[in-house]
């Protein structure tokens, strides 16, 4: 990137200096452990419910046009400098309107926008209903982002309510008291985003300047880091503001046990805002019908001849989920207070065995895909007809999983999965982590709030089987084993119902990492990143592999990634790299070894990638990896077609469901 900056962000500001217009830029080590333990205790601190309608609570989604601007100053910082949250940005200079949810970068024609690395400035002006505003003591109201890369502040009525450290991830803010008394003006809701990687932030990265006169124009600087896909940045997820009474239920914590005719749901409540209250709980079944009830903020409901979670093609009936209305009334400032809120809960059960993984007690086979959030235009913006289509193709090709490579995604992809009973590895953004500096304290401090934020968000969702902590992470340094044997144990204590892994491409005799998981997840492309072209190589290197990594550990293995690049369109018999035959002649290869395997302890295979996606520029990419079985438009390539009859005949094979086709047939 040539760019007039020299600076496109130093370190990160802390709350504070943002707080005071984000002037003083803090470089030190202490500025970002500081940083860093504001980020802990921001995740520790409280629940992060999705926002939901209900008696008790409204909801405005301020979805649509926001008025953006791209800081360009040198040094980035001119937003900062001139205060632009204190007034509409229109008054602080030229801003064009952007789509919100989306990615900034592919929204215009101008490539300075596309690769810009520094702040951004989103506004927004929303009228909120006239009871939200007055002087109401028992109103609460909260502006919540479902994500927005990377770092994030946010100011309503240029006041600071929020600030917030990765993508991915959902934050939120009590504006009450910053909107109150002003019925009938539009409050204004800005943020600052700032998209730059640094070697401590999930994905690491890092700046680097170009300081050779002879090869660089002026103040040339490039961000490096090391995961294959497009840094899209920008307001990815929807923004909502919503109410609560101003004692609410802050938080819902649901796990499940089954045995015979009986299941029983634990659950754990927490309310904020006053201590005098009463809980009430009923769970419902999918026709209305109260199937128990509880009372108070912990205990445990007993279900009779439970609707037990299936994962789609498992069973006739998948994703079949409970609902829990949870009913909070108290007491605050003389007046009686009613809080609902109502959780869908499935019932099911995960364990791992030496060579199996087991849902409700039956073994599991993950015959899937990895995703990205990526599509033309959007970026990584959440985007419904793309979302229901991929659902669509997912269902069509028989796949019952996937991983959410490489971060969390989007809460309505979440909901989903649950619905549809899609069985989902929930990927950190712990991927690209490859130097020491980004196995060190300050990164894993980083790292285990984010692991918090994440099983905060995603405890309760039936889909999830295991948390993934990282992908392909230099695990053959010697700092990895106590890195990930913290970050491993910090996440089985949030969450000791599911197992943990994260994905691996190092040699099973040198990686620190794996003896701390309880599903290996491995990587490999065999007959393309090694021995390109030579497709007769991967029986024998995907035999060892497995043989290799089952005799260290015994433990059940995932083939996490496979596949190779074709470019639709593109024919050659015998089959040649980058050709849809080569494609699917690789597939075919892993295949053979995968049905030897899946006897004995393989329980899964994740073809990379679901579809072709955006990358950065480089000699290998011809406009992004091309490693899709569908196109980048969700145009099954030749591959598909293997997948898709491989994928439904293991579920015919292997489900208690005979003739499984005829349940599923609208999907074929
Ligand atoms: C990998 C990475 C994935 C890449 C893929 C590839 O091992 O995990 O992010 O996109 O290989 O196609 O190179």
């Amino acid at each position: 990137m040539a760019a007039a900056a020299p600076a496109p962000r130093a370190a990160l500001p802390t709350r504070k200096m943002a707080a005071a217009g984000g002037r003083c830029w803090p470089r030190g080590r202490g500025a970002v452990l500081l940083l860093l333990l504001a980020a802990a205790a921001r995740a520790a601190a409280g629940g992060l419910l999705y926002p939901r309608e209900t008696p008790s609570r409204e909801l405005k989604e301020l979805g649509g046009l926001w008025s953006f601007r791209a800081d360009f100053s040198a040094g980035r910082a001119a937003g900062f400098a001139q205060r632009w949250f204190q007034r509409p940005l229109r008054q602080t200079g030229p801003v064009i309107d952007m789509p919100v949810p989306a990615s900034f970068n592919d929204i215009t024609q101008d490539p300075n926008l596309e690769n810009y690395i520094g702040w951004v400035w989103y506004e927004k002006e929303v009228l909120l209903p006239r009871r939200w505003l007055q002087d109401d003591l028992n109103t609460r109201v909260v502006l919540r982002f479902g994500s927005a890369h990377y770092y994030s502040i946010v100011w309503v009525n240029g006041v600071q309510v929020a600030e917030h450290e990765g993508g991915h991830l959902p934050f939120e803010a009590d504006i009450s008291s910053v909107i109150q008394g002003s019925p009938g003006t539009p409050c204004r809701i800005t943020v600052a985003i700032n998209n730059t990687l640094t070697p401590h932030t999930l994905p690491p990265g890092s700046i680097q300047f170009m300081n050779d006169a002879s090869r660089y124009p002026k103040n040339y600087f490039v961000q490096n880091f090391k995961f294959d896909f497009f840094n899209y940045a920008g307001i990815h997820r929807p923004v909502v503001v919503y109410t609560t009474p101003s004692v609410y239920i802050d938080d819902i914590t649901v796990t499940t046990t089954s045995s015979e005719n009986v299941a029983m749901v634990q659950y754990q409540v927490s309310v904020v805002g006053s201590a005098l209250y009463s809980l009430s709980l009923s769970l419902r079944d999918q026709e209305g019908k109260v199937v128990a009830t509880g009372e108070g903020p912990a205990g445990e409901l007993k279900v009779l001849d439970p609707n037990l979670w299936w994962p789609y093609l498992m069973h006739e009936n998948p994703g079949y989920r409970y609902s829990l209305e949870v009913k909070l009334q108290a007491q605050a400032s003389g007046a009686q207070l009613e809080d609902v809120y109502v959780l869908p809960v499935g019932i099911r059960t995960v364990h791992v065995t030496s060579t199996q993984f087991l849902i409700n007690g039956k073994p599991f086979y993950f015959h899937g895909v990895n995703k990205h959030e990526d599509a033309d235009i959007r970026g990584k913006g959440l985007d419904w007809p793309l979302v229901v289509k991929d659902f669509n193709l997912l269902r069509w090709l028989g796949a019952n999983s996937f991983r959410t490579s490489h971060y969390p995604y989007a809460e309505e992809i979440m909901d989903l999965c649950d619905a549809y009973g899609i069985v989902v590895i929930d990927e950190c953004p712990g991927v690209g982590i490859k130097t020491a500096e980004s196995f060190g304290n300050k990164s894993l401090q980083h790292h285990l709030a984010v692991m918090e934020e994440l099983v905060r968000r995603d405890k309760n969702r039936p889909s999830v089987v295991m948390w993934s902590v990282a992908n392909e992470p230099a695990s053959q340094l010697p700092p990895a084993a106590y890195y990930f044997k913290t970050v491993i144990a910090h996440t089985k204590a949030l969450d000791p119902s599911r197992p943990v892994t994260f994905v691996t491409d190092v040699n099973y005799a040198l990686d620190h990492g794996a003896p701390y998981v309880d599903v290996i997840c491995v990587n490999s492309y065999f007959s393309w990143y090694h021995d390109p072209g030579h497709l007769e190589v991967i029986p024998v290197q995907l035999m060892t592999q497995f043989e290799n990594w089952y005799k260290t550990y015994q433990k059940p293995i995932i083939q996490s990634e496979y596949g190779a690049d074709s470019i639709p369109g593109l024919h050659s018999d015998p089959p040649l790299m980058f050709s849809e035959e080569y494609q699917k002649a690789l597939l075919r290869e892993y295949h053979s070894v995968f049905d030897k395997k899946r006897k004995e302890y393989v329980i899964g295979e994740l073809i990379w990638n679901f579809a072709d996606f955006m990358t950065n520029q480089g000699t290998t990419r011809v406009l992004g990896n091309k490693k899709g079985i569908f196109t980048r438009q969700r145009q099954p390539k030749s591959a598909a077609f293997v997948l898709k009859e491989r994928y439904w005949k293991i579920a015919n094979e292997s489900s208690c469901l005979p003739p499984i086709t005829k349940s599923y047939s609208h999907f074929l």
